[in-house]
């Protein structure tokens, strides 16, 4: 059991993340009710509100503060104890992104700032919005320093060792997100903040826009590599098994420092003002990240197989029977990775120059990151809320809780099936996304979209039903464990943090040196975006002044 301060840090911040959760997933129902003319808004609240406090609530919130619990629980738990310093800086870091997060949501609520979570120029939210965004950054990062000071410690009191397996792998994210959030740093401060407390007059979009995909392309990795962690030090434990290649682990990981910044530009193949020589280079680039991504495949599915064939597990899928389904904490995390796969594929298909054009800013979008962040991340994230609550607060994750469990990433599963699938046809078809009901005059050719027996109205209806009851029923979940289930009182009872086992001696000494891969993704960094970007500033055209349309 970690230490009683880091216990109380780690739920502050899942109660925050959860109180995101429940607000975000309300948000969704009634976006899917009112994309279908079944719901109108007051006139107080407008479509674009809701959106924007469903992205940014669920997307950058729910992810962020889930994850510091993740880090701050996983690392007290695998390098010792935190020192006066770092659970100051933790809390700071946790009050300072939560000043933020209340300043941007208060906006948002008062019709400030319906910008939605990308915040695109030439819409212009109020000043405080961005400074609350702003804060949001600096405060993860005051938590990221005390994370990497623990570390610092650790590695100082350990000479000449590797770390264990999830300091390493915290250590990458953090490193990730740290180079990733000087795009977004950039634009923010130097272009957002100035003008839209009216110091100057326009902005350039374009660069603006560039900088925010700098960023917002491995901000997704942010969201997926604490995943991943889990996948590979978290599943194994389940399983019984260790990990299966520590060596692999880690260079997969250093990989995707590598290869999830220098991308951005797959964001913008269908903007004018980058060359398409920078586009397709930056495309290439992000097709590199399947290496990482297949190398991750390939262990879980030896770590499964390993796990089902000691367990007695014969012929070619005899071992799939012999994993353990009755434990929620694998199940979840199972059916989270299950998703993956289609939505790995569709992320190539977005990716590509050519077929970015059938499906940009289309409904197959939204379909896409439903079944990537809504699903592969959010799923992995309950699955490990259903011990790490428990787990922190000392008391029983019961049979019923177990039970009600199952009941949760079922409902997800079946909810999530039903919208992104609808979604995904619908976008192929031509449905945009970011819009509420609109029929476009009735149009046949819009109208078409929903007569297929998945794309049409009530399936949608159905499947965001199905999600936000989901949603509730995780809530209460969340609620039990944090408060009411009894506590644990017998060996027995106590909830475990279930680390893996990894053999490090064979793992080269020199992956956990991390200059070697800051230096390299610096050098890819600058290959990327170098000189698109000063050609953007250099020729910058007139820019814009800033449109509030709602
Ligand atoms: C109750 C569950 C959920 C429902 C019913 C739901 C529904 C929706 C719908 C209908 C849209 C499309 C709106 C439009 O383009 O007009 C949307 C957008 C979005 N959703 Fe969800 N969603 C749910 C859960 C999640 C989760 C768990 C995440 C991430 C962790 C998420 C992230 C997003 C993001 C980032 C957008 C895009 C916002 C934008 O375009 O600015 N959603 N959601
Ligand atoms: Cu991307």
């Amino acid at each position: 059991m970690i230490a009683q301060p880091e216990r109380k840090i780690a739920l502050w911040h899942l109660g925050v993340a959860y109180t995101a959760f429940l607000i975000g997933t309300l948000m969704g129902v009634l976006q899917v009710f009112i994309r279908n003319d079944a719901l109108q808004l007051p006139a107080w609240l407008d479509y674009y509100q809701i959106l924007t406090a469903h992205g940014v609530l669920l997307a950058l919130i729910y992810t962020t503060f889930f994850i510091f619990a993740f880090f701050i629980t996983g690392m007290s738990k695998s390098l010792g104890s935190f020192g006066p310093k770092v659970r100051l800086f933790s809390w700071v870091g946790l009050w300072v992104t939560l000043l933020g997060t209340i300043m941007a949501t208060v906006l948002i609520i008062a019709g400030e700032a319906s910008v939605l979570y990308t915040f695109y120029a030439p819409l212009k939210a109020n000043g405080f919005y961005y400074v609350g965004l702003a804060l949001v950054i600096v405060g993860t990062w005051i938590s990221s320093f005390a994370l990497v000071g623990h570390y610092m410690v650790w590695r100082r009191n350990h000479k000449g060792q590797l770390s264990p397996l999830f300091a390493f792998m915290t250590v990458t994210t953090i490193i990730l997100w740290i180079i990733a959030c000087l795009g977004v740093v950039a634009t923010v401060l130097f272009q957002y903040i100035p003008w839209a407390f009216g110091w100057t007059d326009t902005i350039n979009v374009e660069l603006s826009r560039s900088l925010f995909w700098y960023f917002g392309h491995p901000l997704v990795y942010f969201w997926l590599l604490p995943a991943y962690i889990a996948w590979y030090t978290i599943v194994p434990k389940l399983l019984g098994v260790k990990v299966f290649s520590d060596s692999l682990a880690r260079l997969a990981f250093v990989l995707f420092i590598l290869f999830s910044i220098p991308v951005g530009f797959h964001h913008q193949l269908t903007e004018p003002g980058i060359s398409n020589f920078w586009k397709f280079l930056q495309v290439v680039l992000t097709f590199m990240v399947i290496v990482p991504s297949l190398m991750t495949a390939f262990s879980m599915f030896a770590t499964f197989e390993i796990s089902g064939r000691q367990k007695g597990g014969t012929g070619l899928f005899g071992w799939f029977k012999k994993l353990p389904w009755r434990d929620v904490r694998f199940t979840s995390i199972f059916i989270a990775m299950a998703f993956f796969i289609p939505g790995g594929a569709g992320g190539i298909i977005n990716a590509s120059f050519q077929l970015n054009e059938v499906v940009h800013n289309t409904l197959w979008i939204v379909g896409h990151f439903h079944i990537t962040v809504g699903t592969p991340v959010a799923m992995t994230f309950m699955g490990l809320t259903f011990w790490l609550i428990p787990y922190l607060t000392g008391r029983r994750f019961t049979k019923r809780m177990q039970r009600l469990g199952f009941v949760q990433i079922i409902t997800w599963s079946i909810g999530m099936l039903l919208m992104s699938t609808a979604q995904h046809v619908l976008g192929l078809m031509g449905a945009p996304r970011r819009t509420a009901y609109s029929g476009y005059n009735d149009h046949p050719s819009a109208m078409e979209w929903f007569d297929g027996i998945i794309s049409n109205h009530v399936t949608m209806a159905i499947g965001g039903t199905i999600l936000f009851l989901s949603a509730m029923i995780l809530m209460y979940i969340v609620i039990m464990t944090m408060f009411v289930s009894p506590k644990a009182e017998t060996p027995d009872q106590m909830v475990e943090f279930p680390l893996a086992e990894s053999d490090m001696s064979n793992t080269p000494k020199w992956l956990e040196n991390w200059w070697i891969w800051i230096g390299i993704a610096a050098a890819l960094i600058i290959i990327a975006y170098a000189i698109p970007l000063t050609h953007m500033i250099q020729h910058a055209p007139p820019g814009s002044k800033g449109f509030i349309t709602w």
